[in-house]
């Protein structure tokens, strides 16, 4: 029986994360830049790539890094120009790239003309489109905390009130409850898609809407204040509107930073009748490793547990829903250095993480240097750090009687930061992704990671990311197949099979650094052959016909089983 599949374009695509400031610096400025972009997209359709997501391009004070949007319709004087903008947008579609684009609307920064109007007094007509409260007994209106250090509350000396701020005091949450501020926002949408951008990632989309009257954090509270936050009463009304407003007069592609969200609910967000978005990123695994209250302190996590993760939202998303397959991005530790082994092992663990990232059901994204293994930096100094989220947090340890030293190593591990180095593109003393000198230090390893050497050598990350690719677009069941984990309890294989109809596609992944075997299944180790394995990170050892796979330290295979 033919099972029908909804197909669509951008379940198909792979998609690639850009952090403008970092990617290429085009005029020596140590800032990367739109133009250094414009120069590196024949290196991104080398790759293979459908779609870039390019992060924050707009005027911004950046105290968050373009976060902190002034201009919704401007562009960051430090990366170019709207010129810059349509000219990349032209040179993308020759190649057949499209772009999509950050869509930063749960708050703005403190600069924007609507904010310094807002502030003013409280019967201007700006007032409302932020979220103002007197203070409670002489204090902040409740007890909130900012995903950045501290009360999610700043007092305004101008009219004597509180403001509230998920983030930093310098962006301040909008009010969606303003029928004038939503208007403006999709006004602003509509001029970027006029521009021909593809879609939009949209910055913690479901925070929008605020539970009434702002309740405190109950007691016991257990911490997991982003859950707390998100998918407020109104925010599926809001997000049908925006799509109908809006996103459904285009052909293009959303995708929501699902911070907070739950798998049971994921389907109001992205289910095919909930005509809301496509996508959203999901986060159960990136949290594995963090303590619930504390985003910067690392905790062993568990590979049984990063299944069930992957297991639960596939499920949960069902026929119904498409979920996207993320590892990292420019907010958390490089992958290859947190999943897998950024020494010994790196180029093994490199393609055996991209080998999950390509193979499992969903949209691929992947993080600007991750296709070459780039890996967490370690500075030996607080100075060097930039990260508006690791430097509050460090103020906030430092107040509490913790030392630079006893920092350092949190930074190390957990450090946004990490993800934002320069791109290495050569082995030159800024790694050639600028003549100057950079915002961010380059990470010294660039000497033997970087592009130039990664494009030229067969056996790089880089070319393994591309024969993953193209796999990929030459494989429906890698796209639309089920995916059956084998094994689960496994605590050191993540081994999985993918089915479309008559296809079956195996995948065998040692997340360990031992030799380690694996026993197949009855009905999979017959057809188990050395000859149908699509790709592997090692040689391919011909394969004794039994049912045990011999596998090497972070060895990865993927086996076509038809
Ligand atoms: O991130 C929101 C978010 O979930 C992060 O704060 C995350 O919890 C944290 O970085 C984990 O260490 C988005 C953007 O991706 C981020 O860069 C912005 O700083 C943030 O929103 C505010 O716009
Ligand atoms: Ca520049």
């Amino acid at each position: 029986m033919a099972t029908s599949i909804n197909k669509q374009w951008w379940k198909e695509s792979v998609i690639y994360q850009i952090y403008p400031r970092s990617f290429n610096d085009s005029n020596g400025d140590g800032v990367g830049d739109l133009p250094g972009i414009i120069e590196k997209l024949d290196y991104l359709q080398h790759l293979g790539i459908d779609v870039i997501w390019l992060c924050p391009f707009y005027s911004s004070p950046n105290d968050d890094n373009g976060y902190d949007i002034s201009n919704y319709y401007g562009v960051l004087d430090e990366f170019g120009t709207i010129e810059d903008v349509e000219k990349l947008l032209e040179e993308a579609k020759k190649r057949n790239i499209k772009i999509i684009i950050d869509l930063v609307v749960n708050h703005s920064s403190d600069e924007h003309q609507w904010f310094v109007e807002s502030r003013k007094s409280k019967d201007n007509p700006y007032r409302d489109y932020y979220i103002w409260h007197p203070p409670v007994d002489g204090k902040a209106p409740n007890n909130w905390v900012s995903f950045f250090s501290g009360s999610a509350w700043q007092l305004d000396e101008a009219t004597g009130e509180y403001y509230l701020h998920l983030f930093t005091k310098k962006q301040p949450d909008l009010n969606w409850e303003n029928d004038n501020l939503r208007k403006e926002i999709y006004d602003m949408m509509h001029f970027w898609l006029q521009k021909g951008v593809a879609g939009f990632r949209m910055d913690v989309i479901p925070l929008i809407s605020k539970k009434p009257n702002l309740p405190s954090f109950p007691a016991g509270f257990d911490g997991n204040f982003p859950e707390f936050y998100a998918s407020g009463p109104r925010v599926h009304e809001f997000l049908k509107e925006m799509n109908r407003e809006v996103l459904s007069k285009y052909d293009i592609m959303t995708v929501g930073e699902g911070i907070g969200v739950k798998p049971e609910e994921v389907n109001a967000y992205v289910g095919q009748s909930s005509n809301e978005l496509n996508m959203v990123f999901h986060f159960g695994h990136m949290f594995l490793d963090r303590q619930t209250d504390d985003m910067l302190e690392w905790k062993q996590w568990s590979l049984v547990e990063f299944k069930e993760v992957f297991e639960k939202w596939e499920k949960a998303l069902g026929n119904e829903g498409w979920g996207s397959l993320f590892l990292g991005n420019h907010d958390f530790p490089r992958i290859v250095s947190r999943f897998g082994d950024d020494e010994t092992y790196r180029v093994e663990s490199a393609k055996l993480i991209g080998t999950l990232l390509f193979t499992l059901k969903g949209t691929p994204y992947i993080y600007q240097g991750d296709e070459i293994g780039m890996t967490n930096v370690a500075y030996e100094n607080m100075d060097d750090y930039n990260d508006v989220q690791t430097l509050n947090a460090f103020k906030e340890f430092l107040a509490n009687g913790g030392s630079a030293e006893a920092f350092l190593p949190k930074a190390h591990l957990s450090s946004r930061d990490n993800a934002r180095t320069p791109v290495q593109w050569d082995n030159s003393s800024q790694a050639g992704f600028t003549t100057g000198t950079p915002w961010l230090k380059v990470n010294p390893n660039h000497k033997e990671i970087n592009v130039a050497e990664a494009v030229e050598d067969e056996n790089s990350i880089f070319n393994y990311y591309r024969k993953l690719i193209q796999l990929r677009k030459r494989h429906e069941v890698l796209v639309y197949g089920e995916t059956e984990i084998i094994d689960k309890p496994n605590t050191k294989i993540y081994a999985y099979t993918r089915t479309l109809e008559d296809k079956q596609v195996l995948v065998v992944l040692n997340f360990n650094v031992e030799n380690t075997e694996f026993q197949l299944p009855q009905n999979l180790a017959a057809k188990v052959e050395a000859d149908k394995v699509m790709l592997s990170n090692y040689p391919v050892v011909p394969h004794t016909g039994k049912d045990k796979l011999s596998l090497k330290p972070y060895e990865g295979r993927v086996y076509l089983l038809f």
